[in-house]
């Protein structure tokens, strides 16, 4: 509607008349004539976009979700805000300190889905390239309009794909920092996104009263046809004879996404199906006994050393007293053991058997079992790790833990030796390794 009013004062503006100027002939891929597939147009990219839709809107929610168990001060936002409206989505989940698998679920399906989306968008982005050469560039203002909603939408979706597996093989050749560019351009996404199926919803309606939903599916080689070029400029105007069929190149797309699917989620599923995570930056091989599971840092890449961590090592909790304790002096403390998995953002997740002081008894050695914040700082060069914030229900969870040991064995140095946190929930990152200090603070 607004479109075609934009429209209609960009034509009825006399200046819009413009003379008929001689055009140079279209050369190279801005010509029609050189997209020869028979297979570009309506309705495979109308196909394409319904398989992509339920899998953006799992990757969006999710995306939401986990920044909101990430970043634990929330600062004023309209949707993970403290006030956002994600906001009762988490408090009606008791999340962060609630049920322990949460976020290892929610960052599961945000990668997977995540990754499964890669081949159909890539699908779609060659069914409609044609129209990236479109001439004349610009027809009308509506036209202009769609055509940089279109560059919001594209650039956004590659940007938020490409940062987010560089993420997760920590790998970056940029100068931004991940997650606040990984967040905003997802807004930029998805408003985008919110435009186009406005304005595509009824092409892919007409699409499909057309030629059925999965009909096309039925045509073999042979009778693999181009629609009809009014349809669309991203139908062939002289096509070549089909190589693929249609259901032959959904196949093939379909295949990738589901073989990424079962790849993706050997990692955060775990147990046997780990051997499937062909595709995981972290390897698949730890060492043996009972440390045998996935590292994100070892020691020696955070440049933790075993003088730092041998027995002179200590551990100062400070709240309204401070303690200093020895590795054996936690050991003398009444010992607590759950089961609980570390879920990292980048999608793997391990569930292990964590054994230590709680970190409720340590807020009680210093007076401090009313504090709202407990910092957790790491031996690790400072800078090079963020320190871990945890709120009054998340360190108050009797399952939160300073870990000493873990399947009945030492935490090894890459595991966090001598003491790391362990808390049900949240992101992997919180759970601090080869921890120096805890701080419980009041308002
Ligand atoms: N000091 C320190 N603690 C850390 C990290 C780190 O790099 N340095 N990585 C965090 C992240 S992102 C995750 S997912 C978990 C991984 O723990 P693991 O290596 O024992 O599996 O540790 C967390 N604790
Ligand atoms: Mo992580």
């Amino acid at each position: 509607m607004l479109i075609r009013l934009l429209d209609k004062a960009f034509r009825e503006r006399p200046d819009a008349r413009r003379l008929p100027l001689p055009q140079p002939p279209e050369r190279g891929p801005f010509r029609r004539g050189f997209w020869r597939s028979p297979l570009r147009g309506p309705w495979l990219a109308s196909l394409l976009s319904a398989a992509l839709l339920p899998l953006i809107i799992i990757t969006a929610v999710t995306g939401f979700l986990s920044h909101v168990a990430y970043e634990t001060e929330l600062t004023g936002n309209s949707i993970t805000g403290s006030d956002g409206i994600l906001a009762p989505v988490y408090r009606a989940l008791d999340w962060p300190a609630g049920w322990a698998w949460l976020y290892a679920v929610n960052q599961g399906l945000h990668i997977v889905a995540g990754f499964a989306a890669a081949p159909l968008l890539l699908a779609k982005l060659w069914a409609v390239i044609p129209k990236l050469w479109e001439r004349p560039a610009v027809r009308s203002a509506a036209h202009a309009i769609e055509r940089l909603s279109l560059a919001l939408l594209v650039g956004g979706a590659l940007f938020v794909f490409v940062t987010g597996v560089f993420n997760i093989q920590i790998y970056y050749p940029w100068d931004f920092s991940f997650v606040p560019s990984h967040y905003y351009a997802s807004f930029i996404f998805l408003a985008a996104l919110a435009f186009h199926i406005a304005l595509k919803l009824p092409v892919m309606r007409k699409a499909f009263r057309e030629n059925g939903v999965l009909r096309p599916l039925r045509e073999d080689l042979a009778g693999t046809r181009a629609e009809a070029p009014s349809a669309s400029e991203s139908v062939a105007t002289e096509p070549e004879p089909a190589t693929i069929s249609r259901r032959g190149f959904v196949a093939v797309v379909g295949g990738t996404s589901v073989g990424l699917t079962v790849m993706m989620a050997g990692q955060s599923i775990g147990g046997p199906l780990r051997d499937l995570a062909l595709l995981a930056p972290r390897g698949r091989d730890y060492g043996s006994g009972p440390n045998d599971f996935q590292v994100n840092k070892t020691a020696a890449t955070a440049g933790v050393t075993s003088a730092q961590t041998g027995p002179s090592w200590t551990v100062e909790v400070t709240g309204r007293r401070k303690e200093t304790l020895t590795r054996d002096e936690l050991l003398a403390m009444p010992q607590a053991t759950h089961e609980l998995p570390i879920a990292c953002v980048e999608g793997w997740s391990t569930t292990q058997t964590w054994t230590g002081v709680p970190l409720a008894a340590l807020a009680r050695l210093v007076g401090a079992e009313d504090a709202e914040e407990l910092t957790v700082e790491s031996l690790q060069e400072a800078g090079s790790f963020r320190d871990a914030s945890l709120n009054t229900a998340q360190f108050s969870d009797p399952r939160s833990l300073l870990a000493l040991q873990v399947n009945g064995a030492d935490l090894s140095l890459d595991h966090g030796f001598p003491a790391r946190v362990i808390v049900p929930g949240l992101p992997g990152v919180h759970n601090t390794k080869w921890v120096a200090t805890m701080t419980f603070r009041s308002a």
